[in-house]
């Protein structure tokens, strides 16, 4: 039995989530305080475990801070903000919620994918506008298109995504969803990982570069780990090509927004859908006023079901630790 006395809640966390963590365990709320971290210094001593999620992490100060530790349970997927060499070294168990966010997060990468090919939002923003209205009955909607420009009210032509081809950064639990996702809209995929994964039916791409030429989406979902960052640099933006579009819901750090900016702007790329930003919750103006840019903020697996499912593993992992020392999803 490891019995945990007082949790250190790290952040504001879904209320569903809060409210069990409440209902169960003496809970403090860090960020209540108007200085966490002189808090910590006079406090810390008395948490036995840290909640936490993949957006509001834990820095290795505020850990360092906490010498009774034993366990953190993580809201999310993503470790980028969580110090878990850090816990590691410790013998800290880190507990996290994989898998149960694959479905919402493939989904999410579809939703991109569709409506900046197909120019879902840009068509909504052009009805809201009256620009249908005012093209009069005669044009039918019909663009008088070229490659993908409007021209005058008219709204114009998409590209199609059923039997595209589709590149996957990083096939990992999500990465193999998106790639079967991709199955449904008869898409030929390849992926690109440092290595290949076995036994799965999709062609493994060993360069990146490579994968971006051959590809007309490239979909990324790579962790965002210090390896990863800037992964999409000029050199892949310029061989996605201006028929290639981007989607990324990893992490903005795996994408060298700067780059991909310029690459929007000279029309080196078709278009692209981000979730995820280098400096979100701030998004760049420059992509903002793009119209071949779909830009969402890191929803993607922001769905009451999954939510509930990511906050149920946060306390099933408290749970088996609490009975048994070890963690249903262990992130080492
Ligand atoms: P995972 O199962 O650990 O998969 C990670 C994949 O990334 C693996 O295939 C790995 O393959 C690949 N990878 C790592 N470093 C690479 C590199 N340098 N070059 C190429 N590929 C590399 O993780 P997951 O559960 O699928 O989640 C992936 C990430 O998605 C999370 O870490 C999180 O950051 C992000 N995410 C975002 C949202 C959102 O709301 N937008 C939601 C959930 C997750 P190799 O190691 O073989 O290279
Ligand atoms: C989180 C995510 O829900 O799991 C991840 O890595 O990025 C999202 O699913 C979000 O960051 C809230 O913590």
């Amino acid at each position: 039995m490891h019995t945990l006395n007082r949790i250190l809640q790290a952040g504001k966390l879904v209320p569903a989530l809060e409210q069990a963590l409440h209902a169960r365990y003496s809970v403090h709320r860090l960020a209540d305080e108007p200085d966490p971290a002189a808090f910590l210094v006079e406090h810390g001593a008395q948490f036995d475990a840290v909640v936490t999620s993949a957006a509001i992490g834990l820095p290795a100060q505020h850990l360092a801070a906490l010498p009774s530790v034993k366990v953190i349970s993580s809201f999310g997927v993503g470790l980028d903000k969580v110090p878990v060499e850090e816990a590691k070294a410790r013998g800290i168990a880190v507990g996290y919620t994989p898998d149960v966010l694959n479905d919402c997060v493939a989904d999410t990468a579809f939703a991109l994918l569709l409506d900046v090919a197909r120019r879902t939002a840009e068509a909504d923003r052009f009805v809201r506008a009256g620009q249908w209205a005012r093209l009069g009955s005669n044009s039918f909607g019909l663009g008088r298109k070229v490659s993908g420009a409007r021209m005058g009210n008219s709204f114009g032509l998409g590209r199609k995504v059923s039997g595209a081809r589709m590149g996957v950064v990083g096939l990992g639990r999500i990465g193999q969803t998106i790639a079967r996702r991709g199955l449904g809209f008869d898409m030929e995929v390849r992926y690109h990982t440092r290595r290949p994964v076995a036994g799965v039916p999709w062609a493994h791409e060993p360069s990146l570069t490579e994968l971006a030429t051959w590809c007309d989406f490239l979909v990324v979902i790579t962790s965002g780990v210090p390896s990863t960052r800037h992964l999409i640099n000029e050199e892949v933006l310029n061989a996605l090509g201006p028929r290639g579009f981007l989607i990324n819901v990893a992490r903005g750090t795996v994408v060298d927004e700067a780059a991909l900016i310029r690459a929007l702007q000279d029309g080196r790329i078709a278009g692209a859908g981000l979730d995820v930003f280098e400096s979100e919750p701030q998004v760049p103006d420059a992509l903002t006023g793009m119209d071949n840019v779909v830009l969402l903020p890191h929803i993607a697996s922001a769905t009451h079901e999954t939510r509930q499912a990511m906050g149920q593993r946060v306390m099933d992992n408290l749970d088996a630790f609490e009975r048994t020392g070890q963690l249903i999803s262990a992130a080492y």
